[in-house]
């Protein structure tokens, strides 16, 4: 018999004897109808996990992780507004099914019975995964990687007031709306949740708003491992900057008390709240776990015993509210509506095809999106004594910064994030002035932690503004990658299309620093990033280029809402020359505001049978080994890829046209490196020889070998002449 079965027939026995768990009489501000709005919630979720787990077992249902224990989230959904945007734990049907029933015409055990069947029809996923989530409930899906939603719970917190202050024209949540967000009492340990409660407290202590409820769900166990006892408070009870409540999470009536009073704090004090709420799990952690082989039976009976309908049907019966024919019959209406949709739901069309599954990989555009061309007088006060500049060639670092000045201008909605980016100027001198000219709200100094850069970023864009965070290097990324692929890249996906994440987040990397930092500076591989569905990637080889992709970028995080990633080489940064000192021959002019290079356009030098197909500072050695080249009569085509994914195929194909012979430089680790996808994409869709210059599979190394491991002007010319004596 599945446990299920066993809490499912208990409960009915229970009730009927009267038989409850005991239990406080808590008294609090929860009404009478409130109370019964709550039960109904707990056993339509208890409802839907039942019927899940029997959708399973006759493969009409997928992956099943249940609300069962939780239910108590339906009290903390009562005690909330529909427009406290909310992120939930995977436990939280319960507060979904409360919440639907304040939005009419909503239908949880549809939509949720829906997304258990991967039915196309499933409002929220569109059939791609069990989610819980909703556009209309204002519950953005989460993945199940435990904790990665935390960081961004505390940047949509942050943009509450800063959208309030900056007069934002399109913000998603009101000025007084707050944000929940609950997770387990393992996932609490995950330095991703540790990193961004962290982040709350940093933010709160300086009194900055951050109207935000963390829930912390405290079953007492994470999949197999206890959590000590006491561990929780221990650890949450006095955190600087963080009021703490608890509450038992099997009665109602305490956790609708602590939750209002908890909401209230946050509401009014727009200060952090973690809310601790003990619970209990049944049914095991998932579907197919066996917890008989790591729990006691006394504890799995001592759970089952808790059930929190039983308690809340033990409150509901001694204060009077429902007799236990009423008690009952909720709960039997909730399981026969379940059944009868189970039965529908499973006859609903499923995804079948690739292009199915991909459809919402790339979001929609958005329908309205104007912008404000600054006045020349905005202009000219903004750039101040860089104006003059402009028409003069200069470096990359330098155009880059203008560019931004400019885009900032245009689009009020840009909002700037990242380690020392604001009075410092960036470490290489890339956002120097910008906290002058726009101010702290826009340009924000975030405190050293990666994750929370790229949640404050993804928290800002669930609240309509256009993030440009910035990673100081490349090799720092990797603390918080999964916040670009599994949050903010999936985000489209597992919601079909309905909540996105738009943003462009410049990185500076690549390797070729003259004898400074090593491999934690020089990091060369973008490997990383590459196989992320749906990213637009973007790297820039000099400083015209740079501005006129920014553009593109952020249009394209504005207009199409695609999460952008703009790498810029480091070493090319402050690039002068080319071929000869003072030639002053890497430098450009900043080019007119209105001029982009769109995605997908490569930039191509010469018409030469050797066509060179690289990219970054790939480009730039190019460049210098094609001079040379020239002078021994091998004449060749640069193309500057430009852009690193999509792959720009088609232009490349075009590019190539009429060349003999096919090199591809590329500066990055040879495995996973763009050269892989460049020669098979060639091997493909040309007939023509191909040879790949790309770096060794080393890390970098500072002092006088710091190039030695990349490709240089000479191995350049000498894989273009090896190719060049075969044709
Ligand atoms: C980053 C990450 N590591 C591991 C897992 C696998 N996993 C899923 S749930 C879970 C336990 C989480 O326990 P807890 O936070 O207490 O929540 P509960 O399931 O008890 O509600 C684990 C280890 C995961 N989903 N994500």
């Amino acid at each position: 018999m599945d446990f299920s079965d066993i809490v499912h027939q208990e409960f009915i026995k229970r009730v009927t004897l009267g038989d409850f768990p005991q239990g406080a009489d808590t008294k609090g501000p929860l009404s009478h109808t409130e109370a019964i709005d709550i039960f109904r919630a707990q056993c339509l979720s208890r409802n839907l996990d039942i019927r899940s787990r029997k959708m399973q077992s006759v493969g009409q249902g997928y992956y099943t992780i249940g609300s069962s224990g939780h239910e108590g989230m339906a009290a903390v959904a009562s005690a909330l507004r529909v427009d406290d945007m909310a992120f939930l734990h995977y436990r939280d049907g319960a507060f979904q099914a409360r919440r639907s029933a304040m939005v009419s015409g909503v239908k949880p055990a549809r939509d949720m019975l829906l997304s258990f069947a991967t039915s196309k029809a499933d409002p929220m996923s569109g059939g791609r995964h069990k989610v819980l989530g909703s556009k209309k409930l204002n519950i953005p899906p989460q993945t199940s990687t435990i904790a990665s939603h935390l960081p961004k719970a505390v940047g949509a917190a942050y943009s509450i007031g800063l959208a309030k202050r900056q007069q934002l024209e399109h913000k998603k949540l009101k000025d007084d709306s707050i944000i929940l967000c609950s997770f387990g009492d393992a996932s609490a340990n995950h330095s991703t949740a540790q990193g961004a409660i962290n982040t709350a407290c940093w933010t709160s202590f300086q009194s900055i708003p951050l109207p935000l409820l963390f829930v912390c769900e405290d079953n007492g166990i994470g999949l197999s491992m206890p959590t000590p006892k006491g561990w929780i408070a221990a650890n949450f009870s006095s955190k600087p900057g963080l009021k703490y409540f608890h509450a038992d999470g099997l009665d109602i009536f305490d956790t609708y008390r602590a939750t209002k009073e908890a909401v209230d704090y946050v509401r009014t004090n727009k200060k952090p709240v973690f809310l601790h709420l003990s619970l209990v799990r049944l049914f095991g952690h998932a579907g197919a776990d066996l917890e008989q082989s790591y729990l006691s039976k006394s504890t799995i009976k001592d759970w089952e015993s808790n059930d929190p309908l039983l308690h809340s049907s033990r409150m509901l019966r001694y204060k009077d509210i429902l007799n236990t024919e009423e008690i009952l019959s909720i709960y039997k209406e909730t399981e026969v509506q379940c059944k009868r949709v189970a039965e529908e739901v499973i006859k609903q069309p499923r995804l079948r095809t690739s292009a199915d599954v991909m459809a919402s990989i790339i979001p929609p555009k958005r329908s309205s999106t104007q912008s404000n061309k600054p006045s020349s007088k905005a202009r000219s006060i903004a750039f101040g004594a860089d104006l003059k500049q402009l028409k003069s060639p200069n470096i990359m670092s330098k155009l880059i910064n203008w560019g931004l000045t400019d885009l900032m201008l245009e689009h009020p909605e840009i909002i700037m994030m990242g380690e020392d980016i604001g009075l410092k100027g960036g470490v290489y001198g890339v956002t120097q002035k910008l906290t002058k000219r726009f101010g702290h709200n826009r340009i924000i100094d975030t405190l050293l932690d990666e994750q929370s850069i790229l949640g404050l970023a993804i928290g800002l864009a669930h609240n309509g503004f256009i993030p440009i965070p910035e990673i100081q290097f490349l090799a720092y990324l990797h603390n918080a990658e999964d916040q670009l692929r599994g949050e903010a890249a999936t985000l489209p996906f597992f919601s079909n299309g309905q909540f996105t994440n738009p943003m462009v987040l410049r990185i500076a990397g690549l390797g070729y620093q003259k004898g400074f930092g090593g491999h934690f500076h020089n990091d060369n591989s973008l490997a990383v990033l590459r196989d992320i569905p749906g990213l637009i990637i973007a790297c820039p080889s000099n400083g015209e280029d740079a501005v006129m992709m920014l553009r593109e970028c952020v249009r394209l995080a504005r207009e199409e809402q695609r999460v952008v990633v703009f790498v810029e080489p480091i070493a090319l940064y402050s690039m002068r020359d080319l071929h000869a000192e003072e030639d002053s021959s890497w430098m450009s002019v900043y080019p007119e505001p209105n001029r982009k290079i769109p995605l997908g356009e490569v930039g191509v030098t010469g018409d030469g049978p050797l066509a060179i197909i690289t990219f970054g500072n790939g480009h730039y050695l190019s460049q210098q080994a094609a001079k040379t080249l020239s002078n021994q009569s091998i004449e060749t085509r640069i193309i500057d890829m430009r852009w690193i994914a999509p792959m720009p195929k088609q232009a490349i194909l075009n590019a190539i046209d009429g060349a003999k012979t096919v090199l591809v430089v590329d500066e990055c680790r040879a495995t996973g490196s763009q050269s892989e996808g460049v020669v098979t994409m060639l091997h493909e869709k040309s007939t023509l020889p191909v040879a790949r210059l790309a770096a060794d599979d080393s890390f970098i190394a500072t002092g006088p070998a710091y190039a030695a491991t990349m490709p240089s002007h000479d191995s350049i010319v000498q894989a273009a002449k090896n190719l060049w004596i075969k044709t």
